[in-house]
């Protein structure tokens, strides 16, 4: 009989008997395989933690209890048994499900979260909340073995083991972040598992185990150093030497084990961290196998999963560029954290192993290595995505900018990213790049401009950063000396256009061109270059075109139409600019394409914006005009007013 049915609610899963959830858990990591398959996502984070999540729904109430995942993409199986199965189709698509845990979709979601390493800083805030109100719920903060390589997990950590507050940390161990796990860290973990007690505790002999914990928790002396014996097993133990209780590492597929130390734990005053073994991709056999490719799956069939092979996208012309660049010039190297497939640097890595570094999750050090190499002279390339690079601000301009250092920044996934959603988009990067001295930014409008702009800014030197979307794209043939170089700040006229002149930016440049048509009065350029600006060609179009439209798939805030806000300011040209891209709002998971059209910078919206301007096209009825002129802006000049 099947049980995941009857589940609607975790209350639900606590009514039946502990023997019933190796069952559940069965069913769950099928649905688990169900729901990705239609919808994509990360299927084999999920899969490994199929039995701590039941195990967890087991024990605690998460009405009431906060469970913190960090990353927050393992929570296919949370989602299901917290309300949210009918809907796991929708996941990640528009106006579905988000991929990740989210506040705003479930009380059972303690933390809205995409980033990693952020578990164990909010579980620590969380429980002096609690301790604080006198309140009494529990809180976990599950993390895996990747997100603990991040700075902010391991200061984290040292505060938990200083403040001590009554918290359980798991450590979900299966050796892999996205690619297989690095540090030194890892091979300390690695060295818990081979240990004897270990495999006994696999074996299931909890019996070896029973005794130890009443001791513990009576906290007598004697038979705490007993216990100590048994849960540091080295006495090395980096977590204990930091203030906490270290238990493991046991079986995380192991239901009845990990109830019964998450019971004991959960009675034990201060930070505990129980660590447990999993294999990622748990129980599908192709995930297990290549857990790597199947870390995010996109849609595929359940019964007969092959992964379709990937069209070329902008990371692989990233890789191919630089793996080109590195073969020609020995000061070359790639700094990535934790990102060596989502970069397109798999060929690079093999290719230049001795110049290629992934520094775990941690943008910090990505970009304050590349600052160390650049002092001596070598040539590092700091490939981020947008998103992440958020995480290294300070690095870029304490550490790089303030010394005008050769870094320079390739920058992935500018722009709205579709499924991850709102914790992944890559619209503020221009932004608080742009603010930062010394700081150069381009986005090239295809690969043979990418590979220009690499090719130049290795050879001007400086920070610069290189931004493009995520998405397939044409490959561009030729060797390193065919690429042809680029004046840094020089925009290009891809249209005339005799009245208005549409400035648009990588990906946008398409709604332009499609916009413009072949409107003789609309013009379109490619502004590749937000930092610095063509002023020349700028100030010649502000004289003669009777208004500009600038378009960006970023934040409208400090992106492309900012920055000639600004210019034109200052130059003290008065012509009218619209300014199409995202509001200030927060945009969540769902269709790129769409999004852009919903948020008014898509081809439709940029020909609302030249209607607006009183370019109208035979087929624009004359109300159409009027509604256009009448959405137009006399309430944002007032909204920023107030
Ligand atoms: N950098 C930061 C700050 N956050 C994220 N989320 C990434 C990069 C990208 N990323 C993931 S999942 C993941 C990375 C690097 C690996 C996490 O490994 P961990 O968990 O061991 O913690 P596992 O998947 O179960 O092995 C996403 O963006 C989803």
């Amino acid at each position: 009989m099947a049980l995941l049915e009857d589940i609607r609610f975790p209350q639900d899963l606590r009514r039946l008997n502990r023997e019933d959830l190796p069952q559940v858990a069965a069913e769950l990591r099928a649905e688990v395989v169900r729901a990705c398959s239609i919808a994509g996502g990360h299927l084999a984070s999920s899969l490994g933690a199929v039995e701590l999540t039941v195990a967890l729904h087991y024990l605690y109430d998460t009405s009431r209890d906060r469970i913190v995942w960090d990353v927050g993409h393992q929570t296919y199986g949370h989602k299901i048994l917290t309300g949210r199965r009918e809907r796991m189709g929708t996941i990640r698509m528009d106006g579905g499900l988000a991929g990740f845990a989210t506040s705003s979709e479930s009380v059972h979601d303690a933390l809205t979260v995409g980033h990693a390493s952020t578990s164990l800083a909010a579980s620590l805030g969380m429980a002096l909340a609690r301790d604080a109100r006198g309140d009494d719920y529990d809180v976990v903060a599950v993390i895996g073995d990747g997100a603990l390589t991040g700075g902010m997990a391991l200061a984290a950590l040292n505060q938990i083991g200083h403040v001590k507050p009554r918290m359980t940390i798991i450590l979900n161990d299966n050796e892999m972040s996205i690619s297989e796990n690095v540090g030194a860290l890892k091979h300390y973990l690695s060295t818990l598992q081979v240990q004897r007690w270990f495999q006994q505790a696999e074996k299931g002999s909890k019996e070896a185990l029973t005794g130890v914990w009443e001791p513990l928790a009576e906290l007598g002396s004697r038979a705490k150093k007993a216990a100590r014996r048994f849960f540091d097993p080295a006495s090395n133990n980096p977590f204990h030497a930091m203030g906490l209780r270290y238990v493991g590492p046991i079986d995380g597929h192991n239901i009845p084990q990990l109830l019964y130390y998450l019971e004991h734990i959960r009675r034990l005053d201060g930070p505990t961290m129980l660590h447990i073994v999993t294999r990622k991709g748990k129980g599908y056999e192709v995930a297990e196998n290549d857990p790597i490719t199947w870390h995010g799956a996109s849609t595929f069939d359940p019964d007969h999963p092959v992964v379709e092979g990937k069209a070329y996208g902008w990371s692989n012309a990233f890789g191919d560029a630089v793996t080109a660049l590195a073969d020609g010039d020995d000061r070359v190297w790639v700094v990535t954290p934790a990102m060596r497939e989502g970069s397109g640097l798999v060929e690079y890595s093999k290719a230049h192993p001795d110049r290629f570094i992934d520094v775990g999750i941690a943008e910090d050090v990505a970009v304050t290595v590349g600052a160390g190499l650049a002092l001596r002279g070598e040539k590092p390339i700091v490939a981020i995505y947008s998103t992440f690079l958020q995480r290294a601000f300070d690095q870029v301009v304490h550490d790089v900018a303030l010394e005008n250092l050769d870094v320079v920044f390739a920058i992935d996934r500018a722009g709205l990213v579709g499924g991850d959603g709102a914790t992944h988009q890559g619209i503020y990067d221009m932004a608080y790049l742009r603010s930062v001295p010394n700081m150069a930014i381009g986005m090239p409008k295809d690969v043979r401009e990418m590979q220009s702009m690499l090719k130049t800014a290795l050879r001007l030197g400086g920070p610069r950063a290189i931004r493009w979307p995520r998405g397939a794209v044409t490959a561009a043939a030729g060797s390193v000396e065919s690429w042809p170089e680029l004046a840094w700040g020089s925009w290009e006229i891809l249209k005339e256009g005799s009245e208005v002149s549409v400035l648009a930016i990588g990906t946008t440049l398409g709604y332009a061109l499609a916009a413009a048509g072949d409107d003789p009065r609309v013009g379109v350029v490619n502004a590749r270059f937000v930092k610095p600006l063509d002023y020349a060609l700028l100030e010649s179009l502000a004289r003669t075109k009777r208004a500009l439209i600038s378009v960006e798939d970023h934040t409208i805030v400090g992106g492309l139409g900012s920055a000639v806000a600004e210019a034109l300011a200052d130059a003290g040209l008065d012509v009218p600019l619209r300014r199409l891209g995202i509001p200030d709002v927060t945009v969540p998971h769902g269709t790129p394409e769409k999004q852009h059209e919903a948020l008014g910078y898509g081809t439709e919206g940029i020909r609302a914006a030249l209607r607006s301007l009183g370019i109208t096209r035979p087929g624009d009825a004359a109300a159409g005009v009027e509604t256009a002129d009448r959405e137009r802006p006399e309430t944002s000049v007032l909204n920023a007013a107030k």
